[in-house]
């Protein structure tokens, strides 16, 4: 068995997709996400012009190899473009290696290691009352775990806030929209915001908050210790990652736990965080973080020091890699949660898929390989809109963390 074809498919259902679809001559086919947010028709292009020509005539059971190739054999290492184009190799192949064998992807890593897959929901809303309303309607839904997202006083509009009840959707068409952001006025109103939601809800239900990037150490640490007493399942990205020793700071000084890695795209971003327990659970996803033969190691490796996994699962990443994580999920043992912000019913007819939504759980279906498909005709009639994430400054105008 060849890889015989390959070809990418951009389309835009709701937003934009880069998917990748391999062929072997023997017609057995896999699909592999590359959807880099605001940055699709770069990667599209790494995979149409340097990846597909090399493709052709590789075994498609080679998993590790080919990922090696295209990794080493680039002599470029890493990068999210670079890594999202391997991954979309790597998926595509382990979903012909799962079909050609009649068996699901995660019976290949390790068989199931749980009944089902927790999954988190997001409850937003533009202040307090909306966010409580919002709540209610995911545990009305079975949901367990719930991350909660408000306007801040005093700011018009921030990260995080879904438009309508279920979808939430910050890129845009055009030029990329600006926001304003007040650390200060974030941080006065964060532990209210828990404070509120722990008074309605109590402590049955878990908690989630995302910082998206925008503190320091520092204020890190502050918030952190503020929310201590509302038990939040977590903190995730309070400070930018880059300088991963900086989370020493965070760590020392909070108990709240930390969860980090949606935008980290290989093992490199986040071995000294895990390797010195400076977090708690780590967000790395199969599109961003090289597939599913990169994730693998990341999570052997969190597995060693205590710290569990959690995939990055916002709308940008496609029902390709929702169904990649789902056979992760299932599978690592140091599996903590996954995300679940639910894709648009135009996303979901274009990426028809055997994972369904259960009582608080996602399951992954039995399908050979991953159990996702793409409508090739219907992705045709939602062609690529140029389109951005937001850019964020400070009131004084400084550019800031998005
Ligand atoms: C967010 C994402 O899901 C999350 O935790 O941080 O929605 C993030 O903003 C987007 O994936 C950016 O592309
Ligand atoms: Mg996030």
């Amino acid at each position: 068995m060849r890889v015989s074809d390959a070809r990418v498919i951009v389309c835009s259902p709701g937003r934009n997709f880069v998917t990748l679809r391999v062929e072997t001559d023997d017609g057995t086919w896999g699909l592999g996400d590359a959807t880099v947010n605001g940055r699709e028709l770069a990667v599209a292009s790494y995979l149409r012009d340097h990846v597909v020509p090399l493709l052709i005539g590789a075994d498609p059971f080679a998993t590790e190899d080919t990922w090696q190739y295209l990794y080493k054999g680039a002599y470029w290492r890493r990068g999210p473009v670079t890594m999202a184009a391997i991954a979309a190799v790597d998926v595509a192949l382990w979903d012909i290696k799962g079909k050609a064998l009649g068996v699901p992807v995660h019976q290949l890593i390790g068989g199931r290691s749980r009944e089902g897959v927790t999954v988190y929901g997001h409850a937003s809303g533009g202040d307090l009352d909306e966010v409580v309303q919002a709540v209610a309607r995911y545990l009305d839904m079975g949901y367990r775990a719930v991350r909660l997202q408000a306007g801040v006083p005093g700011l018009a509009g921030t990260y995080g806030v879904g438009r309508g009840d279920l979808y939430y959707e910050p890129a845009s068409p055009g030029r990329p929209t600006e926001e304003r952001w007040s650390t200060e006025r974030y941080l006065d109103f964060v532990p209210r915001l828990f404070d509120r939601a722990r008074q309605e809800f109590g402590f049955e239900v878990h908690l989630l908050h995302d910082a998206h990037h925008r503190l320091s150490p520092t204020e890190a640490a502050w918030l952190g210790q503020r929310l201590e007493r509302y038990r939040p399942f977590w903190l995730e990205d309070p400070v930018p990652a880059e300088l991963q020793s900086s989370y020493r700071h965070v760590r020392r000084h909070t108990t709240t736990p930390i969860a980090l890695g949606e935008v980290f795209n290989s093992i490199h971003d986040c071995e000294q965080l895990i390797s010195e327990q400076l977090i708690d659970y780590v967000r790395a996803s199969t599109v961003h973080t090289g597939g599913l033969t990169h994730l693998l190691k990341v999570a052997h490796l969190a597995e060693l020091y205590h710290v569990r996994t959690a995939c990055h699962g916002p709308t940008d990443v496609s029902p390709v890699t929702m169904a990649a994580a789902l056979q992760f999920d299932i599978a690592v043992h140091n599996f903590g949660i996954q995300e679940y912000m639910r894709h648009t019913p135009e996303t979901d007819a274009v990426f028809p898929h055997a994972y369904h939504y259960d009582d608080g759980m996602l399951h992954p279906g039995d399908e050979p390989g991953l159990g996702v498909d793409i409508d090739e005709q219907l992705a045709e009639q939602y062609p690529y809109e140029r389109s951005y994430l937001p850019v964020n400054r400070l009131l004084d105008g400084t550019v800031h963390s998005w």
